[in-house]
Formats: C-alpha cells, structure tokens, sequence
C-alpha cells in the first residue's frame, strides 16, 4: 500500500546498497512518504554520478531546414508588444519541449522583416546576436543604434534596454543567444516593457554604434568613460577583426611560430575590454578556424555548449552522434559529453578554406563557482 496523497513513491527494492526487503521496511517507506522525505540511500546514483549526465543530449539544426520556416514565419508572425520578438527557440529533444538548447542556454533563430521594429524592452537574462547572413539590422542597445553585419558577434549584458530596427528593403534573420533556462531554474528573472517606439535618432543607420566608436579599439582604454553594466561594454565585435585574428594565428603556425590551440586549429575568445574576461557574466563566446584536413583532439568540459558553423564543412561529433556540417548548422554539446570537429571539403566552401565555427557556453557560471573541469 501507498499513501495516495504523496508525490513521494518509495519502491524497497532488492539490490546491493539497498537495505533488506521486508514488510517493516515498506511501512518505513510509507511513514516516509506520508512525512514527505526521501532517504539518500534510494537518490544517490541519480543525484551525485561521479561525472555530469546531462539530461540534454547532443543535437543538430540544420540551417537549410530551420531557416525557411522563420522565412514563413515572417510572413505569418507579426511582432510587436507582447510577444515582443519573432524569435524561434531551439528544442533539446530531451529537455520535455522547452524551449531550451541545454539546461542553462537559450538559442534562437530571430527574423525580422523589412522596416519592422522589435519593441524596446529589458530583462536580466543576459543575450547576444551572432550574425550569419545578411545585414541591415540595428540593434538599438541604451538608445545606440549597432549595425549587425556576417560575422559579427553582439553581446548585451542584462538590464540594457533594447529594441531592434530593420531599415532595409529586405529581410534579416540572425541568431540569438541568452541565459533563459540558466535564470528561469534559478528564478531570478525581472522583465520590463520600454517604449513601444524609438525616436527618429535612433532609427538612423550609422556605420559604428557609439560603443564601437568608444571601447572598440584593442589595447585602448578611453580614460574618461565609465562603463555602467556588468558585462562587456563594447557592444559589437566586428567580423574583419576576428577573422584577421584567426587567418594571422594560422599564418605564424605557417610560419613556425606559437599561438594557436593545437594544431591546424586556431581560437579566439570575445572578452571584455576592461579586465580582460568574459563578455558576458553567465556566456562566454569563442571562434574556431580549423584547417582544412586537421581535427581537433577529443574534449570534455563541464557545462553546455552551442555551435554554428559559419563558413565551411566538416563532420563533428558529439558524445556517440556524429554528423556532417554545413554553413549555417547548429548543434549543442551536453555537459561532459566528448566532442570532436573535423575540416573536410563538403557542400559549403569557405573563404578561409577551413571550418570556421561559433561557439557560445555556460562556462563563466561554472569558473565563478570553481566547479568547471575540462579533460582530454
Ligand atoms: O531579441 O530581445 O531570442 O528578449 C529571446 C528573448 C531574443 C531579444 C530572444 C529576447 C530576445
Ligand atoms: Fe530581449
């Protein structure tokens, strides 16, 4: 017999670890339940593996599947105050149909049409923009209007109010990264509506937001301004630079000289211009340029991450799935689970002739609390 009412289900089963069955031992657990308490002695494989099992598993999108359906979206969706953004979330098959890529990130692929406004707002989460294709969308972040263009990278620590503007003939999609499922375990969201329009200044298109004009030169630190968030106060990282970056690391490899990860394989990570750490407080981002021909030696390392091929092909696998990639694929690396990347020629040819991939984690939750491990 159980106690109907409890959400507590105590089975006695007969195992090594486990006591003897027997009819006291049931009406123990009754007693258990009735009092609403679980013994370690049941929980403890589930609640402390001696390593992360993570309840996501490895996943891909496929870019040329996903992207026609924002397309349709665009037609079907508006967006406008309440629903605030046309943004479609990517599901981890065993995360129950959340709109959760792992249990701590949010990825989305966000649409915006044509002299479409995405109305201003704030939250806590903490968010980015990774450009894949296309350009002509401002994110307008504390009333700066940013230029998004391929390849740029813009972060936008919580708390900042933002809206986003299409000002061109044609539509715009882009990917979104933020701590959504991180904040809503944690319960710690606050959300606020802005102003449901932007002024006229904010609509104009300038080639460099403000924050690019003032943070955005390396190894320069303007003396009379006071970033006011946490998180990176330079706004948008700029394709040219980061890809320089990587073709000037494989270049010196080339040459016979040190800097990249390993070989073949060359890594930059977006940081903060004042202090030097991680853009965001719960996301770091990182660029991967792999050599056509070279692989990257197996990995695990504790939290999630995201990755969008951005230019290139290869096969990539993860925990026991493996696939073959394509510009535009994402897929989603589960806590501990080993990953690999491989360059190979395929569909998509790249201009730096190797794999070029974005990467985005949770690892600044699990450094701030020494609870990260990377292995081999
Ligand atoms: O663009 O402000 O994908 O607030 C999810 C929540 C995008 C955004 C998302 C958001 C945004
Ligand atoms: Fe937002």
């Amino acid at each position: 017999m159980t106690n109907e009412k409890s959400p507590v289900r105590l089975t006695a089963v007969d195992k090594p670890g486990q006591p003897l069955v027997s009819p006291e031992l049931e009406e123990l657990y009754r007693g258990f339940e009735k009092e609403m308490l679980v013994p370690l002695w049941i929980e403890i494989s589930g609640l402390m593996p001696q390593h992360p099992q993570s309840k996501a598993q490895p996943h891909l999108w496929r870019w040329n599947d996903i992207l026609p359906l924002a397309e349709r979206s665009g037609d079907l969706v508006p967006v406008g105050r309440g629903g605030e953004r046309r943004a479609i979330a990517l599901a981890n098959p065993s995360l129950g149909g959340r709109p959760f890529v792992s249990p701590t990130l949010w990825a989305a692929i966000q649409y915006l049409m044509p002299g479409e406004n995405a109305p201003e707002h704030r939250h806590t989460q903490h968010a980015f923009r990774f450009v894949v294709e296309g350009e002509g969308v401002w994110t307008v972040v504390g009333r700066d209007p940013v230029p998004m263009r391929r390849g740029d990278f813009l972060p936008q620590a919580g708390w900042n109010w933002h809206a986003h503007h299409n000002a061109t003939e044609s539509p715009m999609a882009w990917i979104d990264g933020l701590d959504i499922p991180f904040q809503y375990e944690t319960e710690s969201q606050f959300f606020e509506f802005g102003r449901d329009e932007i002024s006229d200044a904010e609509r104009t298109t300038p080639e460099r937001s403000r924050s690019q004009m003032l943070w955005g030169h390396p190894g320069l630190t303007p003396i009379g301004a006071i970033p006011a968030a946490p998180g990176t106060p330079l706004l948008s990282y700029r394709w040219e630079h980061t890809d320089q970056a990587l073709s000037d690391q494989l270049e010196l490899e080339r040459l016979g000289f040190d800097g990249v990860v390993e070989p073949g394989h060359a890594a930059v990570r977006f940081t903060n211009p004042i202090g030097g750490g991680d853009v965001l407080p719960t996301i770091r981002a990182e660029f991967h340029r792999i050599r056509r021909g070279a692989e990257t030696a197996p990995r695990r390392e504790v939290g999630s991450s995201v990755y969008q091929v951005f230019d290139g092909s290869g096969v990539i696998s993860v925990g026991t799935e493996k696939w073959s990639v394509g510009r535009g694929d994402l897929f989603v690396v589960p806590s501990w689970q080993e990953f690999t990347a491989k360059s190979e020629a395929g569909s998509t040819d790249s201009d730096s002739g190797g794999l070029d991939l974005f990467r985005f984690s949770d690892a600044p939750i699990f450094e701030a609390l020494n609870l990260h491990r990377a292995s081999n």
